[in-house]
């Protein structure tokens, strides 16, 4: 999409072409790629205040750096789109996470530009230390360069990396982009840190020395000097305070103005002159040069459609008439719940919003807990609750669960602890890809001894599964999906689920359907689409992968020689799975068609485009059965 009056950013399709700007250009070549995100990012849904952010640093590091031979590696990702921009996929920004089109995330498979594959936080500074480590090795001059931001830096990974470096000596800088908000307002311990190495009136006084030496030196001819008398004068006034980058063992640089592109590209330019692991912190505004996004950053982190001008979001049509987000029903119910029983308590790692606990934050501020993005530590923090009397919920979307696989083993089930974890957005989560879909979780569970595995095929299977999961039934793991449910009139009153038992929905002896979760809503259909041409199915909704109902699957083999599963996950180790050993332990001959996702990693697009491309619709399920069926 050429932008209109646009100068630089036409000419640029490669950080070649942006080197041949002079420092001066580079203010504006800002302003045109600010106004291109706008432009782009309000028709395209994607992230968006993030990488406003970071135009002026993003602009620095390709200019001062030499890529893609130096490395730089985004934390998370969802910063990128300014590196995306400037390397090579400006007009493919309009296909960015859609079906076919370019990621949301650095991926090395799509440029060689995105040096490590990210979309989880805080892994940057391991990769990059790894990466740094084997030039080393190699005699490589190379600069590699982490960009993590304050939300991401509160991660232990981070930490670790950190930690790692600080005795590696190899040539490391680590960028920290504070911005002073991770999705939610940044928590904890270190965000007060930070700030007070911002605001403090030492900091302050070290500022100004830094500003004096720059000041009196002119840029260029001896860099490793002038860095290392910056280095002193903050050394002199901070060290006495004790600087926590420097107890860890890395040069600390900063804070500097995050949106000074030439001061930034020339810092960093001498940076890479200086030896050992570096870490500049640089001050950002989230959403900078969009008022509304400075001002509202949590909504406009991934905002949706928006009008460009205003920035008001476009809405979806007669919300109120559809049925309500999965996430609004845990949020609600969990204050409901919450209200009847006093132990309850609620853990997030930093999704607050994500998940709708804003909902529990709001009623019982002192029983809700956001740990930061910590997914290991919300598990243990948990269990510990638990370990005391209290009833966590702790809510971790599906596929950042995979971080805390250890902590819900060896400090949960182990223990037997009642610790309730809500995964949300379990299945495929659509535009954000293979990092984020919850394709895994049924299958990485299943073989853990004690955890109670559930998923609710409605809203109102939801409540009740909360309200049983509440009573105190040891680890009981919820997983719901992302999006809206099917029931406008959900708030029903709560009933008990007897803990591994299924519902059976239609009878049938043509086939037998054992689905869980959602995608039943799916085969009910599949059910009077099949009855219209004679086909009679058993459908069972399971509700538990663990305990299984082997009392239901019995029906089932009874009723029809021809087994489905059905299931919102990978086929290898899920429901599907179960069934198979099931039937093989003891002896059955039925036939079993697994449905669900394959071995493979699925990439972005609409949820709707991924059922399709892999036959999770009614009419291919449909087909599926006729082949399956005896010819008459
Ligand atoms: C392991 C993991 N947990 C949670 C998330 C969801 N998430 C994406 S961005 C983000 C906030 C990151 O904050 P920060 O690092 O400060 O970057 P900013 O968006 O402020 O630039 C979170 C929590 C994630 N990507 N990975």
């Amino acid at each position: 999409m050429p932008l209109v009056n646009s100068k630089y950013l036409d000419n640029i399709n490669s950080p070649e072409d942006l080197k041949k700007l002079k420092e001066l250009e580079l203010i504006d070549l800002c302003k045109e790629i600010r106004q291109f995100i706008i432009d782009i990012v309000s028709c395209t849904p994607g992230h968006f205040a993030a990488s406003l952010g970071v135009v002026e640093l993003t602009v620095a590091l390709h200019y001062a750096l030499n890529t893609p031979y130096d490395k730089i590696i985004w934390d998370v990702g969802h910063q990128a789109y300014v590196h995306k921009i400037l390397t090579g996929r400006k007009d493919q920004l309009k296909t960015i996470r859609q079906f076919g089109g370019i990621s949301g995330y650095p991926t090395p498979s799509e440029s060689e530009y995105d040096a490590f594959g990210v979309g989880h936080s805080s892994t940057s500074i391991s990769a990059a230390l790894g990466m740094a480590v084997a030039d080393h090795l190699d005699k490589n001059k190379r600069q590699v360069v982490a960009v993590i931001g304050d939300g991401s830096m509160t991660a232990g990974q981070a930490f670790e990396g950190m930690n790692n470096a600080g005795i590696q000596k190899t040539n490391l800088l680590v960028i920290l982009n504070d911005n002073n908000i991770a999705i939610d307002q940044s928590v904890g311990a270190f965000k007060e840190y930070l700030t007070d190495i911002a605001t403090s009136r030492t900091y302050n006084k070290a500022k100004d020395e830094v500003w004096r030496i720059l000041g009196k030196v002119k840029w260029g001819h001896d860099a490793r000097h002038i860095i290392q008398k910056i280095d002193n004068g903050i050394k002199s006034v901070i060290l006495r305070q004790s600087n926590l980058f420097e107890a860890l063992g890395f040069r600390y640089f900063g804070p500097v103005d995050g949106h000074d592109v030439i001061y930034l590209s020339k810092i960093i330019e001498d940076l890479k002159k200086i030896p050992g692991p570096k870490l500049l912190h640089v001050k950002t505004v989230k959403g900078k040069g969009f008022s509304i996004a400075e001002s509202h950053p949590t909504t406009y982190h991934a905002p949706g459609k928006f009008n460009k001008t205003t920035g008001e979001i476009i809405e979806e049509e007669n919300l109120s008439s559809k049925p309500p987000l999965f996430q609004d029903v845990f949020g609600e119910t969990l204050v409901e719940l919450a209200e009847m029983n006093p132990q309850i308590v609620a853990v997030t790692p930093a999704m607050a919003t994500g998940c709708s606990m804003t909902f529990m934050m709001e009623k019982f501020p002192k029983r809700t807990f956001d740990v930061g993005i910590a997914e290991q530590h919300a598990v243990t923090f948990s269990a510990g609750l638990a370990m005391q009397g209290k009833m966590p919920f702790c809510n971790i979307y599906s596929s950042f669960m995979q971080r805390s696989y250890d902590q819900v083993i060896h400090d949960v089930a182990l223990q037997n602890l009642n610790v309730v974890l809500c995964l949300d957005r379990a299945g495929v989560v659509g535009n954000d890809g293979p990092t984020h879909h919850g394709t895994f979780d049924l299958a990485y569970f299943r073989c853990i001894p004690n955890l109670t595995i559930s998923s609710p095929m409605n809203e109102s299977e939801l409540r009740n599964l909360m309200y049983t999961a509440q009573k105190g039934k040891g680890p009981f793991i919820i997983r719901y999906p992302k999006g809206r449910g099917v029931l406008t009139d959900w708030k029903t009153p709560f009933e008990e689920t007897p803990v591994g038992k299924g519902r059976k929905l239609s009878d049938g002896n043509d086939v037998a359907i054992l689905s869980i979760g959602p995608l039943g809503n799916m085969i009910q259909r599949v059910v009077s689409k099949a009855k219209e041409q004679g086909i009679n199915i058993a459908h069972y909704d399971m509700r538990f992968l663990k305990p299984l109902d082997e009392e239901l699957l019995k029906d089932a083999i009874k009723s029809s020689h021809i087994l489905f599963s059905v299931e919102d996950g990978t086929i290898s180790g899920g429901l599907g799975s179960a069934i198979a050993e099931y039937l093989t332990s003891n002896d059955f001959p039925n036939k079993l068609v697994r449905i669900g996702f394959p071995d493979e990693f699925i990439e972005h697009g609409n949820i709707i485009q991924l059922y399709h491309k892999f036959n999770i619709t009614i009419d291919s399920i449909l087909n599926q059965i006729h082949t399956h069926l005896p010819k008459k």
